[in-house]
């Protein structure tokens, strides 16, 4: 519904030109405490304040957005869709205001308005709608397809609670709901954007005029999904794209009226309900699929409404479906949107009535996958039965695609029962189950793993067979990256202006291989000075964190070493920990003398339990009680101190990663498909000490391997490693064996507290190869010990780092997907 030519001019006469200057911000500012707010200058506290400049800038971001909607809309080139369950985006206000290149018309707009910026960027709660790396690196591409100017929409879902916000309470890991939607100035309602999904009923067949068979899908329950905006912004450019989330609602026309009928009132209401708990809240869980219905309700109702909108918007073209795949790229942030595969093929066959070939040949041009884990407890499977009750028409459609899929396979290896079954979309178990990966890769014509290890190891281990079948073409690599924007630009200012002032300006930025222009200031004291200093205040700020939220007193001279991201055996948070009690015994043993001449650490870890994750909780719970011991031991003083910060989020990683000198990213070989904070540490000014494992190897490459610290068995050895636990013998390593006594005799608490994670080790086949790691990872950490003692060398290294970090952009991993997945281009923005 657009206005008529002849009464547009009233229209452009008026449009919203958004300010420019501290004035003109100011000026919105108090506008919206005196009208969106309904306060004044007597009750505007920094809360107020925070709301408003907000609500200020979300207006020039909506200006913006609009604008760039309609010059995606006339250009009519092809747009990507990036679905993803998860959107782990952290703060908004900061990341806004730099991005628009108004910091510093906030920061004087709100000093003449009687508030310093630092307090009001930390009143904004964290949008945390995911757990960890996946939906970060969601929230790192939006950012980065802002910035290039690329056509794209993300699509997930808007949670009522994302992630639990952690409390510590006795060293025990409490769950605490996280109220985000309280006050949420950064997305747009929709109320006009909705889309009626359909759930449960049955599938009746008829022949349409020329004796084809046709497809109905009856009855069932109706939910309505609302669209909410998020308007993103990129770096350096007017381009602002939309993250759209689906919130679910009763539907209001189409209620269950047979039941209502039937005067089941009572349960018509309760359905009602259960429509509004699809949204409802975040599944909890990294690296583990737990298979609950209502999860796979969210994922459908995500995916047909995306979906629906996308067709909507293709239908718009008024194009020849064959030109579906022109216009539009989906890709599948892991298994969790698969059913787009299956609901874009109902669409078309069902719906819009074309051949199943046809369909499916656009079905698949449109869709890549990108797998995110190789652990077998993450591949997301589900029970046959579940779906036939659930979505009984794509049900039976999985099992279409599966035969025809099945035929191929037959007619290009014929009698090979074995590979039949291997790779059937359907596992024959009991119960049968439908392999979500299988039919990822089955419906996409690209398939990526995120680093080239993982990407190495999806293909001759768990798509092995996928591989012969369609050849090696399909399946590809694109390694993981940050966004520099946030990880240091706002992350870490001061570094960011000290590289700027070397690197000829900014542009960095937006072309991160343009700190390879700080290398030459590696052996440059003065450069080597500013940059110690600013990673010392880094650390001063962290202290002061610390001392406030624990009563712990750290020395910033000490060295930082931290570990922060979920909690997870494959990710061997137990594996540092049991390091530290080594050293906290290896401390004790020394004399006085001795122990003057040891380095001062600090460990530092972070990172959240999965609720029914008991033996990561027994982890945390360990680390608490080491903390609660070695930090009030008048022997060991400021030479060890072990913390653990409550409630890790985005907004606490801004904060931690710039203060670290060493991180750890020391997951078994081969378990970790890339991890992204081991780039955030080096790109602020931090070492690694690390396994051979995901991008750590990349890095690695990049940074040379005298600038970082790797240990342990490599992925190949893996295996063989195992099997000597099962099937041979399997001591503990001697040192880890002390650790383990001095746990039971009670050290640290209640020995029974701890008997499962020694028992994981010592009894159980030791999965994650902590005993066989062990020996290898004292030694390395003795030998940072030694190298952070020359801070001239140790500083040195930081810098060459950096400067060769480069490649780890999410820019130029986002460039990689639209030229080698996509087929997409930027839309220049004219001025
Ligand atoms: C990653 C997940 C994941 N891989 C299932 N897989 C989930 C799987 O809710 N679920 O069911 C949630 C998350 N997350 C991470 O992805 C990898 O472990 C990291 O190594 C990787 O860096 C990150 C981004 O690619
Ligand atoms: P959608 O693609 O229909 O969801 O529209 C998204 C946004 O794109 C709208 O809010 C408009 O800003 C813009 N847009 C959609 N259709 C048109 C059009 O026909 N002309 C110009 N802009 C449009």
């Amino acid at each position: 519904a657009s206005i008529p030519e002849p009464q547009r001019e009233a229209w452009t006469k008026h449009q919203v030109k958004g300010f420019t200057d501290a004035d003109g911000f100011e000026k919105e500012v108090v506008r919206h405490v005196e009208t969106s707010l309904a306060r004044s200058l007597f009750n505007c506290d920094e809360g107020a304040a925070y709301s408003a400049a907000a609500l200020a800038f979300r207006d020039r971001l909506i200006t913006e957005w609009n604008k760039t909607q309609q010059r995606q809309t006339f250009s009519d080139t092809k747009r990507v869709y990036y679905l993803s369950l998860e959107f782990l985006m952290g703060r908004a206000f900061d990341n806004a205001i730099l991005n628009l290149g108004l910091k510093d018309v906030a920061k004087e707009g709100l000093t003449e308005l009687g508030f310093r910026i630092e307090d009001i960027i930390e009143q904004e709660h964290d949008a945390a709608l995911g757990n960890g790396g996946l939906g970060r690196l969601a929230a790192c591409f939006l950012d980065s397809l802002a910035s290039l100017d690329y056509p794209a929409w993300g699509y997930g879902l808007r949670y009522r609670y994302g992630i639990f916000k952690q409390e510590i309470i006795n060293g025990y890991q409490v769950e605490v709901p996280d109220y985000w939607l309280d006050f949420n100035p950064w997305e747009f309602p929709r109320h006009d954007v909705t889309v009626d999904i359909q759930f449960y009923g049955s599938v009746r067949k008829s022949q349409d005029e020329n004796g084809k068979s046709v497809a109905h899908w009856e009855g069932g329950e109706i939910v309505t999904a609302v669209a909410y905006d998020v308007p993103i912004p990129g770096y350096a450019t007017p381009s602002t794209n939309n993250l759209r989330l689906w919130s679910s609602k009763a539907s209001s026309g189409e209620f269950d009226f047979q039941k209502f009928n039937n005067g089941e009132y009572e349960s018509s209401v309760a359905d009602q309900q259960r429509a509004e708990t699809i949204s409802a809240v975040l599944y909890p869980n990294d690296n583990l699929d737990r298979g609950k219905e209502l999860r796979l309700k969210q994922q459908y109702f995500w995916v047909a409404a995306s979906l629906h909108d996308i067709v909507r918007r293709f239908k718009k073209s008024k194009r020849q479906w064959s030109e579906f795949p022109d216009q539009v790229a989906i890709q599948l942030n892991d298994t969790h949107p698969t059913l787009a595969i299956v609901e874009l093929q109902r669409i078309l066959v069902d719906i819009e009535g074309l051949e199943w070939d046809a369909a499916w040949n656009i079905v698949t041009s449109t869709f890549g996958y990108t797998n995110h884990t190789v652990l077998p407890e993450a591949l997301e499977k589900w029970p046959v039965g579940l779906f036939q009750h659930l979505l009984p028409r794509h049900l039976q459609i999985i099992y279409d695609i599966n035969l025809f899929f099945l035929q191929s396979v037959e007619k290009k290896f014929p009698g090979d029962r074995d590979l039949l079954t291997r790779v059937s979309i359907i596992e024959e178990s009991q119960p049968k189950m439908v392999r979500m990966a299988f039919l990822a890769i089955v419906g996409s014509h690209k398939v990526n793993g995120v680093a080239e290890l993982h990407s190495d190891l999806i293909q001759t281990t768990i798509f092995r067979d996928f591989v012969s079948i369609f050849g090696a073409d399909k399946f590809t690599n694109v390694t993981n990256g940050i966004t520099p924007r946030r990880w240091l630009h706002q992350a870490n200012p001061r570094l960011s202006e000290l590289i700027a002032s070397k690197a000829g300006g900014h542009d960095f930025l937006k072309d991160l291989t343009l700190l390879n222009k700080i290398e030459e200031y590696a052996g440059d004291k003065e450069f080597k000075k500013e940059w110690a200093e600013i990673k010392y205040a880094n650390k001063v700020r962290l202290a002061r964190y610390i001392k406030q939220t624990l009563d712990v007193t750290v020395n910033p001279a000490a060295l930082f070493d931290v570990q922060v991201k979920r909690i997870h055996e494959y990710k061997r948070q137990q594996l540092n920990i049991f390091g530290v009690i080594h050293r906290y015994l290896t401390l004790k043993a020394m004399s006085p003398e001795e122990r003057k001449k040891q380095q001062p650490r600090v460990s530092i870890f972070g990172g959240k339990a999965a609720p029914g994750y008991w033996m990561a909780k027994q982890i945390i719970h360990l680390i608490n009680n080491v903390g609660a011991v070695v930090n009030k031991d008048a022997d060991i003083g400021d030479l060890l101190k072990v913390i653990f910060l409550e409630d890790y989020n985005v907004s606490k990683a801004e904060m931690i990663i710039p203060a670290s000198d060493l991180s750890e990213h020391i997951s078994t070989a081969g378990t970790e498909a890339s991890g992204t904070s081991n780039m955030k540490f080096v790109l602020n000014g931090g070492l690694i000490i690390g396994t051979c494992d995901g991008a750590n190897i990349e890095i690695t490459r990049e940074i040379g391997q005298e600038n970082i610290f790797l240990f342990g068995t490599l992925s190949e050895d893996v295996e063989e490693l195992r099997h000597q636990h099962t099937y041979g013998s399997h001591n503990v390593d001697s040192n880890l064996t002390k650790v383990f006594e001095a746990i039971q005799n009670g050290t640290f608490g209640e020995p029974n507290d701890f008997g499962a994670m020694v028992a994981a080790v010592r009894d159980h086949g030791d999965y994650y190869l902590v005993s066989d790691d062990f020996q290898s990872y004292i030694d390395t950490q003795n030998m940072v010990d030694t190298e952070y003692r020359n801070q001239d060398e140790w500083v040195t290294k930081c810098i060459r780092s950096v400067a060769r970090m480069g490649f780890f952009s999410s820019d130029r991993c986002i460039n990689e997907y639209a030229e080698g997945i996509w087929n997409v281009e930027p839309l220049a923005v004219k001025n």
